[in-house]
């Protein structure tokens, strides 16, 4: 399976300033540890890397998801880079050869999502200026980096796990203003399912919240096929392409730009987001 990993960066002022001035998730202040241990990255950048199948999507990136009881690290690449991604991930990147040293991680730091949440982001190509790292409930600590990039406009599982954060912010601890203001942006026209295609599917099968797992993966399935055989972006660059044209040509400017990375998992070893 090859993915793009999207390298979303953390937004360092906002790690590094007071805690007083924090907004918190569960009591702590949020990047409470990153900034505890920040002397460890040696001024590098931070990037949280998510992994797609749809890199012409990025233009409707409203968050970022992870799981907040899996495990992931803080990975040297370079002398400028540090990828933050399942320990699984990094092995996965450093037979690829995508860091230092082939076969070799450096691991700086170890987390867990929960120590993510509420980090702010800058994505590529979104027109949201920053966006929030949110808890998911369906990210398998075995698929892709464990990082997923939330694009509500044509991912059921993104749709409605924005709508489902957004009204029990409460229960999910998380700050409103995380969600607020942050909405689906048209960016594939498809003829049967609008330019919303996500939220289509998802009312057409009365999806009510992420825990429907069935049901979101046929939501999934039909979005996929429809997006893919019959959508074409009405935003950006390539706006008035087709997905399929376009899917390619996007990601690979997204490479040459330093924006992402091509990510491989061996096959095989690939188990979907039902388990
Ligand atoms: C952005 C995006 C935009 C995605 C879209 C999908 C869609 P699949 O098809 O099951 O292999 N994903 C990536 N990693 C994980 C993970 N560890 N746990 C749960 N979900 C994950 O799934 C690949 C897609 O699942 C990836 O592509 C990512 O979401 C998510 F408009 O990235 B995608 C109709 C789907 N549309």
């Amino acid at each position: 399976q090859e993915y793009t990993g999207i390298k979303l960066e953390i937004i360092q002022d906002e790690i590094t300033k007071p805690a007083s001035e924090k907004d918190t998730y569960d009591g702590v202040p949020v990047g409470d540890l990153l900034s505890k241990n920040i002397n460890k990255f040696g001024g590098r950048k931070l990037y949280m890397v998510a992994a797609t199948l749809r890199p012409e999507t990025m233009y409707g990136q409203t968050n970022c998801f992870v799981g907040v009881d899996i495990e992931y690290g803080v990975y040297q690449v370079n002398d400028k880079e540090c990828w933050i991604c399942t320990e699984r991930a990094a092995k996965n990147m450093a037979y690829q050869g995508l860091f230092e040293k082939r076969g070799e991680i450096i691991k700086l730091l170890d987390l867990k999502g929960s120590d993510l949440v509420g980090i702010p982001l800058k994505a590529p190509l979104t027109s949201y200026e920053k966006v929030y790292t949110l808890p998911m409930e369906g990210v398998s600590p075995k698929k892709g980096t464990g990082v997923v990039t939330s694009v509500p406009s044509d991912a059921p599982a993104d749709y409605i796990t924005l709508q489902d954060l957004k009204k029990k912010h409460e229960y999910y601890k998380i700050d409103l203003k995380w969600v607020e203001g942050f909405e689906p942006i048209p960016i594939i026209k498809t003829p049967n399912f609008g330019d919303l295609a996500a939220k289509t599917a998802c009312e057409n099968l009365k999806i009510r919240s992420q825990k429907d797992k069935q049901q979101l993966e046929t939501a999934k399935e039909q979005v996929y096929k429809e997006g893919f055989y019959s959508g074409s972006l009405i935003v950006g660059k390539y706006a008035g392409k087709s997905v399929q044209e376009a899917k390619n040509i996007i990601k690979k400017e997204m490479v040459e730009e330093g924006l992402a990375i091509t990510y491989c998992e061996p096959e095989g070893l690939v188990i979907s987001r039902s388990g």
